[in-house]
């Protein structure tokens, strides 16, 4: 069975009651390459009262050990978000880096939310360019960007409507069209209750490489992997078929949300990936694999 190793002295980014921002939790977080340094944008919690989450920022030359910035770098600012922003990915396209995440519509106290996939761009990461949101199905999330075009459109993978996963196709990164199921819950597995995106996909010379969640009845959240066709990203060329990791250590059974490892960011470095990953919706760790050792299981 091939699996995640996690990396010994995670979690490696804790809530930080100095912060009121984020004193309540840090965890799903996007991971890219800056500056020659892990960047990771993550998700913080302060108030458990409203739930409202905000990005924060750390760097790594590492990998493991990070600096985290001591002020939010983006909160909710437009309609659109104003409960919260959550589950950043970053994609690097078109020279300038998109962020796609969740963005909280409405929280109607009965428990009903709506919420719709927002896209914001940096160069910097100090100035943030909102594109407002896009598809707008009721509850849509997980929208992931393929790090370049695909015969000449954008590509996006998202969860609505739920439990599967979708790929849709864009010119103009605003209209988006083709919309094609592609992966669904399996019956009796690690995922029969939910599947959704994780990092944005990784072009290998095998196929795009997913990192993507999976969630059973019991709504214990592991981790997959899977190659799409280079030209046709809608098909699944393969999968393997048991989770790369499921919610084992403390962290990830015991946290706000128990049993979750959630992944919104894989980087290459020194031939491996590095997946970053929300333990139990509390605290962030960081697992590896030997990118020929992966390869090789797909
Ligand atoms: C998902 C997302 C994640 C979260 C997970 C477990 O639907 O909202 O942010 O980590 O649930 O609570």
């Amino acid at each position: 069975m091939v699996s995640l190793t996690r990396y010994s002295k995670n979690p490696i980014i804790v809530p930080n009651d100095n912060h009121d921002w984020e004193k309540g939790g840090v965890f799903n977080c996007a991971a890219t390459i800056y500056n020659e340094q892990v960047l990771l944008l993550y998700r913080a919690i302060g108030n458990y009262d409203t739930y409202i989450s905000t990005f924060g920022l750390a760097l790594s030359k590492d990998g493991y050990n990070f600096e985290q910035f001591a002020d939010p770098i983006m909160v909710p600012e437009a309609e659109y978000e104003k409960f919260g922003i959550e589950d950043p990915r970053i994609t690097f396209l078109d020279d300038k880096y998109y962020i796609t995440y969740t963005a909280v519509k409405t929280l109607i106290p009965a428990g009903d939310v709506e919420f719709h996939i927002g896209v914001a761009s940096t160069l910097d990461f100090k100035k943030f360019e909102r594109h407002g949101t896009i598809i707008n199905e009721y509850r849509d999330k997980d929208g992931v960007l393929f790090p370049e075009k695909i015969n000449g459109r954008y590509v996006l993978m998202h969860r609505a409507p739920e439990p599967d996963m979708w790929i849709a196709y864009s010119k103009d990164l605003k209209n988006w069209t083709d919309h094609t199921k592609f992966f669904a819950p399996i019956e009796n597995s690690w995922q029969d209750f939910k599947v959704g995106a994780g990092a944005p996909p990784i072009k290998t010379d095998e196929g795009w490489l997913e990192f993507y969640h999976g969630v059973d009845k019991n709504l214990h959240y592991s981790l997959g992997a899977m190659l799409l066709d280079l030209d046709e990203p809608s098909k699944i060329i393969s999968r393997i078929e048991d989770p790369i990791m499921i919610p084992e250590e403390d962290y990830e059974i015991h946290g706000d949300v128990p049993n979750v490892c959630f992944t919104c960011g894989v980087v290459e470095k020194e031939n491996k990936y590095f997946v970053y990953y929300g333990g139990a919706d509390k605290v962030i760790g960081v697992a590896t694999i030997d990118k020929s050792k992966l390869m090789q299981a797909l």
